[in-house]
């Protein structure tokens, strides 16, 4: 069972710590375009930052801080100041639109907001009221780096408790509406402590790559915390495509690989262009891996992936397997520290063999802010997935499918309702229902049924024209691939939709 002290806080572990127990001038973060940085300087940096959080933004404890950008030494930093001035880090997708940003910013009650100076045009068309926003970066007119410039270099962290929210991450609902998680600062040293201590085994020579972003608990884990937590280093690249990095991995020397089925499979089309010999692990997680694509990928590589299932819901991977207990096709066993069982409709244990939902429990858990679904999730002290999964005589865990609406599309998580708000609001829309599709290169896509307005053309034009409209509304890779105009929709008898047909006859 992991102890933490009861004062705690996870920034400071994981900076101040790591410092005293290896020196500050170990290489910490790679920008990928020529700047490393070492520890004392992130630290430098994140201090400096703290300083200007409390003395000129006037943060105090528990206040929430939105972070918007793509990954970026700078957004690493803003990110541990946040916590160790013992304000709650939001964090967001940068590829989220105004309306997205408004939800999240008010269901987090947010008091500030740090903005890469790049993405700050969907944030002023938010409009965001009483809350300020400064912006962080490289360029001349980044405002944070100006209010840094002549602060200290060392910055005491707040004593928060171990139990006191660190992060508040999102997740999107199967009804379109967000869900927001708290984390506590516990939780944040928790998964570094189990899933990377127990499978990945870090040390500090060992140098972290991938392309999730650190918006998601998946990236913030894999790309931040457990590279700080054992000491290594870490590559923050901005949007790389899957062929951009690993096409790099030799040259950066990265030795853990966070990525997605879909980008594996890809790579495997082009395996000769790729040297993946400097890697000592190939996670995956975000969506299933099938046993042919490991298979596939063990003799392209000699690399054995790593699959895990994580969720936001319990910040990072719970169940995986490493090294020689990997079962191909399987996702693995609970990660030690955590338990997982598969339980019927009712919330009884089924028999090895039966498919039902995964449900676990460990040091981290589901703890929604504000939200009623928080009943449906942590039930009887299990967080329940929406996962359907059989688990064999041997304690592997096999995944079946999603029990609900989402759709999980290269890695993201995609609710069908909201991408059919997003097309019900064209003009030519008399209405949609929107399903996910098996597809061989990003495990699903987003595919929408259409019933069009009387006259307008049943084209491509029409199609892209409709793609391009939902681009413009929602976070673009929500944006529904597959278009199939229809001259009605299937529905029960109180008028819902029946999506479950649609996904049929998909
Ligand atoms: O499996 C996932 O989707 C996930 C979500 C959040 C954190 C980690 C993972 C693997």
């Amino acid at each position: 069972k992991l102890r933490y002290p009861i004062r705690l806080n996870s920034a400071e572990s994981l900076l101040d710590h790591t410092i005293k127990r290896l020196g500050g001038s170990r290489p910490c973060l790679y920008d990928g375009v020529g700047t490393m940085w070492t520890y004392a300087q992130l630290a430098d940096l994140a201090n400096r930052i703290s300083w200007v959080l409390v003395d000129d933004l006037g943060v105090v404890s528990g206040n929430r801080i939105l972070l918007r950008g793509p990954n970026s030494p700078w957004l690493a930093a803003c990110w541990l100041a946040a916590l160790k001035v013992g304000a709650v880090a939001v964090t967001t997708s940068p590829m989220l639109r105004a309306g997205e940003l408004r939800t999240c910013a008010e269901m987090a009650d947010v008091d500030l907001v740090l903005c890469d100076e790049r993405y700050v045009t969907e944030l002023e068309r938010a409009g965001l009221e009483n809350v300020r926003t400064i912006t962080y970066g490289t360029g001349a007119d980044a405002e944070l780096a100006w209010y840094a410039v002549d602060k200290p270099a060392e910055f005491p962290a707040v004593l928060t408790a171990a139990d006191d929210v660190a992060l508040i991450g999102f997740t999107s609902g199967t009804t379109g509406k967000p869900k927001a998680t708290m984390h506590f600062h516990r939780d944040v040293l928790a998964i570094a402590d189990t899933f990377s201590e127990h499978i990945l085994k870090p040390g500090p020579d060992d140098v972290f790559a991938g392309s999730p972003s650190l918006a998601f608990t998946f990236g913030l884990g894999g790309l931040l915390v457990f590279p700080l937590r054992a000491g290594a280093s870490t590559v923050l690249m901005e949007k790389p495509s899957p062929d951009e990095l690993f096409g790099r991995l030799r040259e950066l020397n990265a030795s853990i690989l966070f990525s997605a089925p879909t980008a594996y499979r890809s790579a495997l089309n082009r395996i000769d262009d790729f040297d993946f010999s400097s890697l000592r692990r190939c996670v995956s997680a975000g969506e299933a891996l099938s046993g042919q694509t490991w298979h596939a990928f063990r003799e392209a590589t000699g690399h054995r992936l790593i699959d895990g299932i994580g969720s936001t819901e319990m910040l990072h991977v719970f169940v995986s397997e490493c090294d020689s207990g990997i079962r191909p096709g399987a996702t693995g066993r609970p990660v030690p520290g955590y338990q997982a069982t598969i339980l019927d409709q009712d919330g009884n244990p089924v028999e090895p063999g039966t498919a039902g939902r995964l449900a676990v429990r460990g040091p981290t858990g589901c703890r929604y802010l504000n939200d009623d679904r928080q009943l449906t999730y942590v039930q009887g002290g299990w967080n329940v997935t929406g996962d359907t999964y059989i688990r064999d005589e041997d304690g592997y865990f096999w995944y079946q499918a999603r029990s609900d609406d989402l759709i999980v599309s290269s890695g993201y998580n995609i609710a069908a309702p909201e991408v059919e708000e997003a097309l019900a609001r064209h003009a030519d829309v008399v209405e949609c229902g929107v399903v996910g599709v098996p597809d061989e290169a990003r495990g699903a896509i987003v595919k929408a049924y259409v019933v069009l307005a009387s006259g307008v053309p049943t084209t491509e034009q029409t199609a892209h024209e409709l793609q391009d409209f939902v681009k413009q509304q929602i976070a673009p890779y929500k944006y529904p691939r597959s278009i199939e105009f229809v001259t009605e929709l299937p529905h029960t008898h109180n008028g819902k939709l029946r999506r479950s047909e649609l996904r049929r006859s998909a």
